[in-house]
Order: C-alpha cells, then structure tokens, then sequence
C-alpha cells in the first residue's frame, strides 16, 4: 500500500497515466493472447455467465492488450463505467474516489514469462481481463459504484482494513451459487488459471455461505491460493446487503470482535463445503 499520498511525477493528480497503447511491444501483446487464450478456454461453465458475455460485448476476445479507448467506448456506453491506467497501487482513497465516480484503475504494465503462472502485484492482464468483463453487468456496475462510496465513510471511520476484507472476499475471490454448483465471479480467480481450478474442484478450502460481518472479520492471504472462499446468492443481493447496510451499527460491532484467523469456522457459519485445508497444511509442512 502507498504510503505517500503524492503522484509519481509523470502521473496527474488523480494518479492516472496515458495507458500509451502504441509502446507494448509484440512479446507484450503475445504474452496477454497467451495469458487469454488459457483462460478463455477453460472458464466457460465455471465462470458466470454474464462474464463470458462481457468479454464478447467489450469485443476483448479480439487479439492483443486492449486499447482502453476502444474499451471505453463500449464500455460507457453500457453501464457509465471507464477504465484508466495508474502506475501500480494507488492509496486507498484515491482507489475509493475512482471506484465511486465509476472509474476502474488498471495498472498498464503487463507480467514476464517468467511470471507466467503468479505474480502478487495486479498486472494489466489481471486488473482488465479480472475485472473489466463484468462492469457490463448493470447490478455488478453498481456493487462496485457502491463499494467505492462505503470505501469514502470508511475511511473516515477508520474501517478501511474491514471494508477491504468486504472486496477481497467478493470482488477479488467471490463465488456465486448456481443452482446446487458454484461459479467463479472473482477477478483473482478468474485471472488465474490455478485458481480457478482450485477454488471449484479442490477439497482443500471452506466454502461459507457469504454473511457481511462474517466477511469483515476475516484476514485473507495474499502469497497462495484462499483458504475461505465465501458465496454469495446473486449480485442483485450482494448489493443489496452492502447497499441497503448502514455499515454504522456494523463497524460498531466489528470493534469489540477479534478478527478471525483464515481457516477457522465459527458456530454460525453456514458451510457449504467444510474443507479438509489439505494444501495449505501441506504447504506449511514443506
Ligand atoms: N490500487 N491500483 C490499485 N488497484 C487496487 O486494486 C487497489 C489500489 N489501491 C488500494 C486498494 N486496491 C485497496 O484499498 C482495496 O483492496 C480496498
Ligand atoms: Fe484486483
């Protein structure tokens, strides 16, 4: 996280850069077809659907990094939302305030061969492949509308550590009931073609019926895949429990409760898939 509020100086103000489309070289642009092509491929069937259909609307199943003005054009013209570059993590508010004009911040700079299969900090490939497509989609423009507002009176309220926890579990590794199956929505997930094959398939993790305090309590893992995967019903109640929410009553409990640690269950969970946590233990032994 940024600790200096001021733009490196070849940002403006409000943090963003020209995204410079015409300087990516061809192993740049081949390293995202690459990086699509894999996702592409699989996702279908374990991705909501209405991502699937983002894609095809945005037009980004065309080849190469996208041009986030021609992104733009479809996209504004869908939901209002507009994607623009920063140079990496910006400071949370600035995050908020982007989130909250209907904004999404990208980074520009996409990952190495070598990190083809994981990096930490979110690359182009990541932040518009992850989190683009469903902008489209009117509820989910919303949520993230909404998010970015809550993030403003959070961090006014000192809560941004637990209205973080709220984006983590949702907007980055969210699943969403299908009937008796799960789909991914996530953009960590659906940004990585291990995850997305673990957070379905693998009996290792929890999945916990999403419950908003539950969430705000919870620390997450940024080195390896999640050890809690929480699911929400649909997007249309994902906003209306954050929406509708005056977080208020809920930071006020939040105070006097300790957090809870990332594999363990409590009493009132509803879980959907107890996990045997078989990875990460296997993992802490090695
Ligand atoms: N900056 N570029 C960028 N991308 C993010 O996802 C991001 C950020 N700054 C802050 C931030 N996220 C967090 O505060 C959110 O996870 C809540
Ligand atoms: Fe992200």
């Amino acid at each position: 996280m940024a600790k200096d509020d001021t733009p490196p100086p070849h940002a403006a103000p409000d943090w963003t850069i020209p995204q410079d489309w015409q300087s990516y070289s061809r192993q740049e642009h081949d390293m995202w077809d690459r990086l699509f092509a894999r996702q592409a491929d699989m996702l279908p069937g374990r991705v909501v659907p209405e991502f699937m259909e983002g894609l095809e609307v945005l037009r980004m199943t065309k080849q190469g990094i996208p041009d986030f003005d021609e992104l733009n054009e479809r996209l504004t013209k869908a939901t209002g939302w507009q994607v623009v570059a920063v140079p990496g993590l910006v400071p949370d508010e600035m995050f908020f305030e982007h989130l909250a004009n209907r904004c999404f911040v990208a980074g520009r700079f996409i990952r190495t061969p070598e990190q083809f299969d994981y990096l930490q900090e979110p690359d182009i490939f990541h932040d518009v492949f992850g989190h683009v497509p469903l902008l489209v989609h009117p509820v989910y423009a919303d949520y993230m509308q909404a998010y970015g507002e809550g993030g403003l009176r959070a961090a006014r309220l000192g809560m941004i550590k637990e209205l973080a926890r709220l984006y983590w579990y949702t907007v980055e590794f969210g699943l969403v009931r299908d009937g008796a199956a799960l789909k991914l929505y996530g953009a960590g997930i659906v940004s990585s073609y291990g995850e997305s094959l673990f957070a379905l398939d693998d009996p290792s993790p929890h999945r916990i019926a999403f419950d908003l305090q539950r969430v705000m309590r919870t620390n997450y893992r940024i080195d390896d895949y999640q050890q809690n995967y929480f699911v929400i019903d649909s997007f249309e109640d994902l906003l209306r429990q954050t929406r509708d929410a005056d977080f208020g009553p809920i930071y006020e409990q939040l105070r006097d409760l300790p957090p809870v640690e990332v594999a363990d269950l409590l009493p009132s969970d509803m879980v959907l898939h107890k996990g045997t946590q078989a990875y990460a233990k296997a993992k802490a032994a090695a």
